[in-house]
């Protein structure tokens, strides 16, 4: 039988999540940081932090691919008749 000790690192410390991390969640082992909606990365202080989506950029990028796919079908349309 092995036996595995977790502490609960989010009452331990108040440093293992960014600041702008919704929340600190202990696990075994370790812990997880959750960021707040509009933002992805693993949230912690020694990781890759939470960093800010930019929501329009990827509509305006989402709205470019679909024009040109139009684009590019009305194109082979015209090469076709
Ligand atoms: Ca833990």
């Amino acid at each position: 039988m092995l036996l595995i000790a977790d502490i609960n690192e989010c009452l331990l410390s108040g440093d293992v999540c960014v600041d702008t991390a919704l929340r600190c969640e202990d696990d075994i082992p370790g812990y997880n940081c959750i960021c707040r909606t509009g933002a992805q990365g693993d949230g912690k202080v020694n990781g890759t932090g939470c960093t800010d989506v930019n929501e329009c950029t990827y509509v305006f990028v989402s709205v470019l691919m679909v024009l040109n796919k139009v684009a590019s079908s009305v194109v082979l349309k015209i090469l076709f008749i």
